[in-house]
């Protein structure tokens, strides 16, 4: 028996896992995001875009698109080994937002994608964490790297609160996209610590 309780304290904790929504409107990248951080093959639940949809997915600014996520994006980071990051990101037409709700159901924070040639295509996103009180940082995805706006700017076009963190990112990139991550971690230790939620 002392064999057994001996083993049984030696067994590492299993590590914490906590639940994140890379969010945001049409096309803004985060299926690319999910993808270019997760250390699993990401489940996606792409469809293509097809001549069914003109009318309806306003491709303005994002012609060369060609699928777009029906349900879910589905990724893993470890962090450390007390930590590991279940990533799920949202689909981002207007006709799968019903679906937010469940997702968002034991999500502590969000990732909000925002696409600054599209600004308007985040606002739901933003209006959404705000409204559920979930802390959520906005990651601006400069697409073809370019970030025509300081970080600020970009803040009071979206009328975001002071606690809310801006970072410059490339969802394409891994470092990039962990980054952001990284920041979410630390406003959402910060929320612990203050008791504050996300303003
Ligand atoms: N040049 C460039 N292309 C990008 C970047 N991020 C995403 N893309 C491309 O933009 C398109 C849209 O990216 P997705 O990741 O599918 O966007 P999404 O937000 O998941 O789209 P929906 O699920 O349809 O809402 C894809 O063709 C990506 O390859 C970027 O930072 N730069
Ligand atoms: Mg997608």
């Amino acid at each position: 028996m002392a064999g057994s309780e001996a083993s049984a304290a030696e067994t590492p904790a299993a590590p914490d896992t906590v639940k994140i929504l890379i969010a945001g409107g049409f096309g803004v990248g985060k299926t690319t995001m999910v993808g270019s951080v997760s250390e699993i093959v990401p489940l996606r639940t792409e469809e293509p875009l097809t001549m069914a949809g003109l009318g309806v997915d306003d491709l303005a600014g994002i012609e060369r698109k060609k699928a777009t996520t029906v349900a879910l994006d589905f990724g893993r980071i470890t962090i450390n080994d007390r930590l590991v990051l279940y990533l799920f990101g949202t689909p981002g037409q207007q006709r799968f937002w019903f679906m937010w709700n469940d997702l968002a159901v034991g999500a502590l924070g969000a990732v909000v994608l925002f696409d600054v040639r599209r600004p308007e295509a985040s606002f739901a996103a933003v209006d959404f964490f705000e409204r559920r009180g979930i802390p959520f940082v906005v990651g601006v995805n400069g697409f073809d790297g370019a970030h025509p706006y300081p970080p600020e700017e970009i803040r009071d076009s979206l009328a975001l609160p002071e606690g809310v963190p801006v970072v410059l990112c490339d969802a394409r990139e891994r470092e990039s996209s962990r980054d952001v991550l990284i920041t979410l971690l630390d406003l959402l230790i910060a929320s612990a610590v203050g008791g504050t939620g996300s303003a």
